[in-house]
């Protein structure tokens, strides 16, 4: 009875509003554990900041949400401490408290975003102060505190050092002016350019206030396939509106160029880069955005590809095209991301190759402030691929990563798959281009090869929807997006305990089942749509496998230019008798890759075209082993949803149905895409499927 009643306060305090999924992980439910939530409170009784900045007042603005949800109290905020229990928050400059702490020297390997947290004395009393060299940092270190208070973790004593492993932590919109969003599966953007200057919506705010507290410091705010009306001065103005909004949490604006846009905005006859008139109109529009936007980032220029224009059109380099842009925002502080997405205009002979062919010749060919943007595989964001073979070889141009948090080709916002063990095998992986250890990560974080400036992209799944991302679990990849871009140390594990216990709180039984149901589902999606290797088996609008898909537009957009599946057997051969993709990565990968025995069988069809009979190592032919990689993940799909009605009633009844919905469909998918798959495939193998495959 005892316990029931207690059970019943606790649902009744957790869950006293519907749970929309509009909170994030920042929900601040109330910390159950009656013992822990009176030390909370012994421990941030005050909080004691200088609020006279836009930041400052964010700050408090947080805190006071934040722990009025979480211990049911605010503190009362001051500008001195005044009892043990304060919590200091400043930086030297507008506190002399911390300038007088001597802490001078982490402060400054914090650098200008990263804090220290620590449980010191000031004068008589116990405090904790959070110190930053800038506002941004102590904003990032409140959020933090935060984190460790709905994470259950204890406040004393704490002794913080944290700093951010890449500078420019985005995200990607590929947001249009219409309001759509390309590859956007969570309704229409956030933009609402419409009401614009006039009118931001207040949601904005919350999308800024979750950015910061995951630490994304930027927003390129339009897609790639860009608009030139952009850039035009109305535009600016509802950018401008944004970039007022999104400032005090840390946030600066970027645009996406189109190339073209001295002819389309300009009535120039060219956009030649090498045209006079051309540069000259590139740095009137950079004064002109400076002037409205003084912190704008600057421009994301996708260029020569899949149709946009481009320097190619005028016969000039990709480095031509990032410098006359560089050259125009440089005055001001900004810079060009120029993306490395590319692929012939004419099919080649194998698409995945050219990339290095374009860009690696042009290393030490750009500006300062042009940073080239590599998607993480050599071909487009599939479920699973080998790292880009850039990443390493551009040694004199930084260069950044961009991953695609909107799940395009990873079951849009239907599939529950958490993305952060696919980001992990990227940012792990070794490149080897400067002997063993040589980490994508440490390329990224500038450590190999000493680059000036760091960064990664991500491409946003936010859309209008109550809860963000269409799907409730989607939040997470928002979340490990941030906190890898953060730290890509950081295990998914770890990232996703965190999310659970701030998202769905902190039954054990409810952490463990999520946490295992996330940390398979990525691999459960590969088995049940491309295992062994093999990629894009897509067409249409990108949900469901198609291996059967023959584009008549062009042969790199089929399915079957990747499969090459026949009566022989299946697969791409990049070997050095193939295509020899492998050359373009560093021995010993080279050679393991070449070689089918040595080549992991996660990879294997990618560089391999093997014949239905050939033998694994575990002794099992190619064809058993297909079969049983689309059988495992429709069964883990199914499982999925059978962990999840475990959690039925331990956790909020609004979310668990809208869950439990997503995940009979994706297990329904996960079967009927093993059924069409494999019926496909056998056509060509003439080996027997499984049992008998129920009919779709
Ligand atoms: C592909 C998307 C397409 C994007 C393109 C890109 O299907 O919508 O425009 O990538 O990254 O994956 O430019």
């Amino acid at each position: 009875m005892c316990l029931l009643a207690a059970l019943s306060v606790s649902a009744l305090a957790g869950y006293a509003h519907a749970e929309t999924g509009h909170d994030l992980w920042l929900r601040y439910v109330p910390v159950e554990d009656s013992a822990l939530r009176a030390s909370y409170r012994r421990s941030v009784s005050s909080v004691v900041i200088q609020r006279d900045s836009p930041t400052g007042r964010a700050i408090v603005a947080e805190l006071r949400r934040g722990l009025l949800g979480l211990l049911g109290t605010s503190p009362p905020v001051s500008q001195r401490i005044a009892s043990d229990g304060a919590v200091l928050i400043g930086t030297p400059a507008n506190s002399p408290v911390i300038a007088g702490l001597g802490w001078a020297k982490p402060l400054a390997r914090a650098g200008d975003e990263g804090f220290l947290i620590r449980s010191t004395t000031v004068g008589k009393h116990a405090v904790t102060v959070i110190a930053s060299q800038s506002d941004r940092g102590t904003l990032y270190g409140v959020f933090h505190l935060l984190r460790l208070v709905q994470t259950g973790k204890p406040l004393a004593p704490l002794a913080v050092e944290e700093r951010p492993r890449l500078a420019l932590r985005l995200l990607d919109h590929w947001d249009n002016l219409d309001g759509t969003i390309e590859r956007g599966y969570a309704g229409p953007s956030l933009w609402n350019w419409a009401e614009l200057p006039g009118r931001v919506d207040p949601r904005i705010e919350d999308y800024a206030r979750a950015n910061a507290s995951i630490g994304i410091n930027g927003a390129v705010l339009n897609n790639v396939n860009a608009n030139a009306q952009s850039l035009t001065s109305s535009y600016l103005d509802k950018t401008a509106a944004l970039a007022q909004v999104l400032r005090p949490y840390g946030i600066r604006v970027y645009l996406s160029a189109n190339f073209n846009a001295p002819r389309a905005l300009g009535g120039l006859p060219t956009a030649d880069p090498l045209d006079p008139a051309v540069a000259r109109w590139w740095r009137d529009k950079a004064t002109e955005i400076y002037r409205l936007i003084p912190d704008f980032g600057g421009f994301l220029v996708k260029a020569n590809s899949e149709g946009q224009p481009g320097p190619q059109d005028y016969g000039r380099t990709h480095a031509d095209g990032a410098n006359v842009l560089a050259d125009a925002v440089a005055p001001h502080g900004g810079i060009v991301m120029w993306r490395a997405f590319v692929y012939s205009a004419e099919v080649d002979v194998d698409r995945v190759k050219r990339a290095y062919l374009e860009f690696v010749p042009l290393d030490g060919r750009f500006r300062d402030n042009v940073m080239v943007q590599v998607k993480n595989g050599p071909l487009d964001f599939q479920p699973r691929e080998p790292f880009s073979p850039l990443f390493g070889e551009m040694p004199r141009t930084p260069l950044m990563a961009e991953l695609q948090i909107t799940q395009e080709y990873l079951g849009q916002a239907t599939h529950l798959v958490y993305l952060a063990p696919m980001w992990k095998e990227l940012l792990d992986a070794d490149t080897y281009v400067a002997g063993p250890g040589s980490t994508v990560a440490k390329v990224l974080d500038g450590s190999l090869h000493g680059y000036r400036r760091t960064g990664i992209a991500g491409v946003a799944n936010t859309g209008r929807d109550v809860n963000w991302t269409g799907h409730d679990f989607g939040q997470a990849n928002w979340y490990a997006y941030g906190r890898l871009a953060w730290n890509p140390d950081l295990s998914a594990t770890g990232i996703a305990d965190e999310w659970i216990g701030m998202t769905w709180g902190h039954a054990p039984d409810v952490t463990s089942t999520i946490r295992s149901m996330m940390l398979g589902s990525r691999e459960t999606y590969v088995d049940y749509t491309m295992p062994l290797g093999l990629h894009h088996l897509i067409g249409g609008d990108h949900y469901a496998p198609m291996p059967e898909n023959a584009d008549p537009r062009r042969a790199d957009w089929s399915a079957i230019y990747y499969h090459r599946a026949d009566a022989w057997g299946i697969g791409f051969d990049r070997t050095i008798r193939g295509s020899n993709a492998v050359g373009q990565y560093r021995s010993p990968l080279r050679e393991r890759w070449n070689d089918p025995a040595t080549c992991p069988e996660t990879l294997l069809l990618w560089f391999h075209r093997l014949p239905w009979d050939y033998r694994l190592a575990s002794g099992v032919t190619l064809w058993d082993a297909l079969v049983r990689h689309y059988t495992k993940g429709a069964d883990g799909a199914r499982l999925m949803e059978f962990r999840w009605t475990t959690l039925r009633g331990k956790v909020d009844d609004e979310r668990y149905e809208a869950v439990l919905g997503k995940l009979r469909q994706q297990a329904a998918d996960a079967a009927a895409w093993r059924n069409k798959t494999l019926r496909y495939f056998q056509q060509f193998s003439q080996r027997p499927l499984p049992g008998q495959l129920p009919k779709d």
